[in-house]
């Protein structure tokens, strides 16, 4: 039996942080499912879902970038999370951890989907060391007033933020 996990997030936009933590979930298990979920707390998304998921998609084209993508799918999903897992038959929901910080809202987050579905587990990956403070929105401050991401994130990404950067006017 094939086992399938979801990894969800607004991903706004990718990060290396993500990329490592599906490259990790691709280690256990055999299908994995980026999830383009909506988060009510995060206002005024960079990027819509439609180009999150493109963005994605593309990194994911791009061999430097050592995932198996027959093994990969990317969708969006408007709706509570454990019944997307539920319609996947998803046995995972994938959660990176970063500092203490990540934490207290995880846990809570966890026991909640719990409490909702109780035939899927959280599974939490630690972050590589060298992205323990990589996080989108510090990403998409400091790209807004032009610094340098180009070591957080995939190339098509820092490309993408910054055509975005351009565009708006800050
Ligand atoms: N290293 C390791 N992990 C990382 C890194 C990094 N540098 N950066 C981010 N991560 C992890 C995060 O900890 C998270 O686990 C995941 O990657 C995605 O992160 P984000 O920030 O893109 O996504 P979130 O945290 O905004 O996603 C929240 C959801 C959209 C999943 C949540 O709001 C949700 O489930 N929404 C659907 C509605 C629902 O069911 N709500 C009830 C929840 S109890």
């Amino acid at each position: 039996k094939r086992t399938i996990a979801i990894y969800p997030g607004s991903f706004d936009p990718l990060t290396n942080g993500h990329l490592d933590v599906i490259r990790r979930a691709q280690e256990i298990f055999d299908h994995v499912i980026v999830g383009v979920l909506y988060n009510s707390s995060k206002k005024t998304p960079l990027f819509s879902p439609e180009e999150r998921i493109s963005i994605i998609k593309e990194c994911f084209g791009d061999p430097s970038v050592e995932l198996d993508s027959a093994r990969i799918e990317v969708e969006t999903f408007d709706g509570l999370l454990v019944e997307y897992a539920r319609m996947k038959n998803a046995v995972a929901i994938i959660r990176g951890m970063r500092a203490l910080s990540d934490f207290e809202s995880e846990f809570q987050m966890a026991l909640m989907n719990r409490k909702l579905n109780r035939e899927v587990q959280s599974v939490f990956l630690m972050t590589g060391l060298s992205w323990i403070f990589t996080s989108s929105s510090i990403i998409k401050e400091v790209a807004r007033y032009g610094g340098d991401i180009s070591d957080m994130v995939p190339k098509s990404v820092d490309r993408r933020v910054k055509e975005k950067f351009a565009r708006t006017v800050t």
